[in-house]
Order: structure tokens, then sequence, then C-alpha cells
């Protein structure tokens, strides 16, 4: 979208955002970024154990997840979905203690792997590690919200690799068939750990799929913000309005390895990371907005000084966090009941049960 010559009302109005949603909006692409980062930093200090990156998908991530209702739809991320997370109304302390498994975690009290990250609060189902299952929760959230009439839309994400899944197949076809209230999104990075996307499907767009099951499907610039925040309200009208399911395919970067355990330049050329690099959503949309006239110099330095804090308070918070009681590790493996009124920080269990001791 050419913005240079729009002021910041007319790009505001062209997407039906004010000045200050877009600048919330590059508050939180910047901060996950400034998170991102920081974890990789622990990471190599010794201090985490694994960091799976959400470097280049932030932007998508933002847009997508802006036009649903905080604390009453509900969201099945992945292990990149750090923005997601945070959009939908995560903290970075929140983020930050999953990193660290502590025992105030409320992803899972330190029980998920890193970057399995979930909320009770905020409708966030927690990420599953076999890869592309979150499709089959969210069409069954889908289901339920249908059944109970509660106008709720559930939406998940995945990458373009996870999608070959059979799972995604048979999710798919139901909730299109019921026309349930869903929203898949796919984040295509072009690879699946070291595999590239020639050699994952035969086909030039997953989006081309949806044909297949008789819904729409959207290809986007997933590194375009106010793109992928055009396609996701359409689709998370359509679902709400009984339209039934959409599939968004979002075209991102992937600017790390798949994780810290993985050195991408092993695989990929140094001029096809260049070109990556050009593509990245962080500065991009911080060049939109700016020659809108809405982020300003004053603005960026308010937005970089507060991002710092941020995450150095989570930091700080994190580290002083205790771990979990080993006693407790088999604890929630089985039903039970947490035995105290107050719900359990990582927030599955009941309150005011009995809990027997292992
Ligand atoms: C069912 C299953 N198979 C394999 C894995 C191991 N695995 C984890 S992430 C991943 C790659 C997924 O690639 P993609 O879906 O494109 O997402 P990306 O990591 O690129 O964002 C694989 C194979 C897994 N977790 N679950
Ligand atoms: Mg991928």
């Amino acid at each position: 979208m050419a913005v240079t010559d729009r002021n910041a009302s007319h790009l505001g109005d062209a997407v039906g955002l004010t000045d200050e949603q877009l600048i919330e909006m590059y508050r939180l692409v910047a901060l996950t970024r400034a998170l991102d980062e920081r974890m990789w930093v622990l990471n190599r200090a010794g201090r985490i154990p694994f960091v799976i990156s959400g470097q280049g998908h932030e932007g998508a991530q933002v847009a997508i997840t802006w036009p649903l209702r905080k604390q009453h739809d509900w969201v099945a991320p992945f292990y990149r979905s750090i923005a997601t997370c945070l959009t939908f109304g995560m903290s970075p302390r929140d983020i930050l203690t999953a990193q660290y498994a502590t025992a105030s975690d409320p992803s899972s009290g330190g029980r998920q792997m890193p970057g399995h990250y979930g909320s009770r609060e905020h409708n966030l189902v927690s990420v599953s590690s076999p890869v592309a299952t979150q499709l089959l929760h969210a069409v069954g959230i889908a289901l339920a919200a249908k059944v109970r009439g509660t106008d709720q839309v559930a939406m998940t994400f995945m990458g373009e690799g996870s999608s070959n899944q059979g799972d995604v197949h048979e999710g798919l076809n139901f909730a299109a068939i019921h026309k349930l209230p869903f929203v898949f999104v796919v984040e295509n990075n072009g690879y699946a750990i070291s595999v590239p996307w020639a050699r994952e499907l035969a086909v030039e767009d997953v989006a081309s799929r949806a044909a297949g099951y008789g819904i729409p499907g959207v290809v986007v610039d997933g590194t375009d913000v106010l793109a992928c925040y055009g396609a996701a309200t359409e689709a998370v009208d359509r679902a709400r309005s009984g339209g039934g399911p959409t599939l968004i395919e979002a075209k991102v970067t992937r600017l790390t390895g798949h994780s810290s355990d993985d050195q991408q330049t092993k695989y990929r050329s140094e001029e096809e990371l260049a070109s990556e690099k050009a593509r990245d959503p962080l500065p991009k949309f911080r060049a939109q907005l700016t020659d809108a006239g809405i982020l300003t110099e004053e603005v960026l330095g308010r937005l970089a000084a507060e991002i710092t804090a941020v995450v150095d308070d989570a930091t700080e918070y994190a580290e002083s966090q205790p771990d979990p009681d080993p006693s407790t590790a088999m604890r929630w493996v089985y039903a039970e009941e947490w035995p105290s009124e107050a719900p359990p920080p990582w927030g599955f269990g009941t309150a005011g049960g009995h809990a027997e001791e292992h």
C-alpha cells in the first residue's frame, strides 16, 4: 500500500483503524522482537534452554490476532506465536516465566516445553507439541461456540509444513460442513526446519487447498501488517456472522534458524538470507507509519525506552522466580483437584478440592 502521500488520518481511515491503534500494533511488533532477541541472549548465556523464535512472523501475528475479541474469542497458538499471545493479552513476564519454567509460569507452572505458551485467563489453549493438533482443538472450540450460541470465534495458527498433517484435512472438512466460526491461519515461512517449501508442497499456495473444502482461501503478504489486518478482519467477521471458516495464508519470513539448536547457514545461502532480511516486517511497518506521519521521532523514542524497560523487567522477574517444587512433578498428570481456594497460577485444576500426595 503506497502511503507516502497520505497524512495520518488518511492511512487510519483507509484501513479502519485509529492512529492510536496503529501505534499500539507497532508497539506490539517491536516489543515482541525485543523480547525474542532477549531470549536468544539468555539462551546463549546459559539462562534458558531452548528458543523457538517468531522473528519475521510478528507483523502477521499482531495484525491477524487484532480483530479478535480478547477474553471472549479463543486462540490455539503454535510455538512461534509470541506476538499472538502478547496481542491476545499475555504479558512479557508470562512469556519469560514460561521460558524459565518457573513455578509461577501461567502457561503450565513449568511443566510444558519452552515455547508452549497458554493462558486460561486469556482463552489461549496450551500449545501441543505434535504439530497441527491445535487445529482439531480450535475446531472443537468453534463447534462448542456454535452449539452454545456464544458468538465466539476460534482461530488457530501453524506453519505450512504442519498444514500437511492429516489432522488439518479432517478438521477443515468438518468445520466447513458445519460452517463453524473458525479461522485457520498458516504462517508460511518457506521452511519446515531445513526442508524448503518445494519439498513440502506440490502447490504454490497452501490457500489453494481451501477450495477443496468449499471455504475461502486467502493469500496475503505476511510482512505487510495492514494487508494481514484486512484479511483477518474479513475472516473474523465472516466467522462471527455464520459464514463459516476461512483459510488465511500469510507469506512470512523466518529471520532466525528454526530454533536455538539450528544453524540455518548450513542450508540457506547468504543471498537468500539477505533477500529475506529485506522482508522484515518491523522496519517495513515502521517506515509505513513514519511516512504517514503517525510515528514521529518523539513517539519512537518513547516506545523504545518503554520496550527496553518492559523487557528488562520481565527478565528480572523471571530470573527471580523459584523453580517448581520437584515433589510436585507428578501433579496434573492425571485429573485431580487443586487444594486451595485460589486457582493455581497456570490456570487449570479446580479451586476448593483436595489434592492427593504422590
Ligand atoms: C507431528 C509432528 N511431527 C514432527 C514434529 C517435529 N517438528 C516440530 S516443528 C517442525 C517443523 C514445522 O514446520 P512448519 O509447520 O513449516 O512451521 P515453522 O517451524 O516453519 O514455523 C517439525 C517437523 C512435531 N512436533 N510434530
Ligand atoms: Mg514453515
